[in-house]
């Protein structure tokens, strides 16, 4: 694996030399979820420190509209950050003639030209889907523009924000960098409680909705949360404010630790305990991701960006927007009741305009968790060319499917497009198809389901 990281660096090698070549002005197109803004972070700080003259954009995706868009910019050089790679051919259609820098990790369309620079993981053969992010890819970059700048645990947030961990663990480069992360104390990597929320969710909101591990009378009980909280003589509330899993001493923590290994029904360790990544400022990466992604998701990610540059600290205006705006949609689909189609292994949800194509995985993660649902989820909304899909399924239907797969097959079959994990996964298909893909994947479910 050392050897793979060399050869990228050597690649980040001639992908830096026109840009520290470049006296015009640079224009930056990164992704808008948690790993494109990072991987936006980084490059911002890198241009910054280099002096040039440059501006940044995030998009949902480079789509050729949006292309068209960004080519009327008058930039001398284009960066395009975690998106390109799959549209090389539309760039070189509508930015021919300008120096094009794109730093990804997705699969590369063959199209090749003189003004083009490419870095990307594929092209020394390793895996962009689980070994190294958008972001730590623009690291490697910028490690060769600026040197070390402290930037490694923003690679990290990349990479797990994009689901890179395999079984909970970071693999390939994405390990080499976590390693470096932790040894020059950018990232604390300790066994702990795997309770999530650690710095954006109220300790005794975080101990109701901890669902890995049932306790009965305190999981998805508030004032059993509280009361458990009290026995263990743990304060709630600390100048007036909630305190959270990161206002906690040590002490405390174990103290917490014990009684959920203790009291919880399902008492196996590993669903307690894990290997806990946490950043300097207190937050645990997975939810650092979530911030990231509320942000590009309520279209503010220059706020994601203050964010990973430590501009910005406080949060509480964006978490709250984000939970408004998913209570929001939860009420719609409450009193819609019609626009869910039952069938016999899964629900799917044809949202249309109702939800925000960007809000639409959340919210069946969340009604995924409603008692009363089955336990695969497929949620249906109109985004920017066609209809996205979005499914989730139970924790019990772990190696019994596969939804990455089979979404994929399905979406195929209608000219469409998808991918993911067992138990998530997403993709496109033209508008109007949803009653078609549901016919294609309930048969494919029916089949699965019924082999094991
Ligand atoms: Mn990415």
């Amino acid at each position: 694996m050392i050897k793979k990281l060399k050869e990228l660096q050597e690649l980040a090698k001639q992908a830096a030399e026109p840009i520290k070549r470049e006296k015009g002005k640079i224009h930056v197109v990164s992704h808008h979820d948690a790993d494109g803004i990072c991987a936006g972070s980084i490059i911002y700080k890198t241009l910054k420190k280099l002096g040039k003259d440059f501006d940044i954009e995030f998009v949902k995706q480079l789509e050729e509209p949006i292309l068209k868009e960004i080519s009327k910019k008058g930039a001398n050089m284009f960066i395009f950050c975690d998106l390109g790679s799959g549209q090389l051919n539309n760039i070189k259609k509508y930015i021919p003639d300008r120096k094009v820098v794109v730093v990804d990790h997705h699969q590369l369309e063959e199209a090749r030209w003189e003004n083009l620079y490419l870095l990307n993981p594929y092209l020394v053969e390793v895996d962009g889907s689980e070994e190294i992010s958008g972001s730590g890819v623009a690291y490697i970059l910028s490690r060769e523009l600026v040197g070390e700048s402290g930037m490694v645990s923003l690679a990290i947030i990349g990479a797990v924000g994009d689901v890179q961990e395999k079984d909970g663990n970071l693999i390939g480069l994405n390990k080499i960098l976590l390693e470096e992360a932790r040894k020059s104390g950018k990232i604390n990597v300790k066994k702990g409680l795997k309770l999530y929320g650690r710095k954006t969710r109220a300790l005794h909101k975080a101990v109701e909705y901890h669902d890995n591990s049932h306790i009965h009378g305190v999981t998805g009980n508030e004032s059993g949360a509280v009361q458990f909280l009290s026995s263990l003589g743990i304060p709630l509330t600390e100048n007036g404010k909630w305190r959270t899993l990161s206002d906690l001493d040590e002490k405390e923590e174990r103290r917490l630790t014990t009684a959920l290994l203790l009291e919880c029904e399902n008492s196996a360790e590993t669903n307690v305990l894990g290997n806990i990544l946490t950043l300097p400022n207190g937050y645990e990466i997975g939810e650092f991701t979530t911030l990231l992604n509320a942000c590009g998701r309520l279209e503010k990610p220059m706020a994601g960006l203050e964010l990973c540059l430590g501009m910005r600290e406080s949060t509480e205006e964006i978490t709250r927007e984000y939970r408004r705006k998913i209570a929001f949609y939860l009420r719609k689909i409450k009193n819609n009741k019609k626009i869910i189609i039952e069938k016999r292994n899964a629900s799917y949800l044809i949202a249309k305009d109702m939800v925000d194509e960007a809000f639409i995985g959340t919210v069946i993660s969340i009604l995924l968790r409603s008692p009363e649902g089955k336990s695969i989820l497929f949620g249906f909304a109109n985004g920017g060319e066609g209809v996205k899909i979005s499914a989730r399924a139970d924790k019990k239907l772990r190696d019994k499917i596969n939804l990455g797969v089979l979404i994929k097959d399905s979406a195929e079959k209608l000219d469409g497009e998808g991918g993911g994990h067992m138990l998530a996964g997403g993709g496109k298909i033209p508008p109007g198809k949803e009653e078609a893909f549901i016919e294609i994947i309930d048969q494919l479910i029916d089949n699965n389901i019924n082999e094991h």
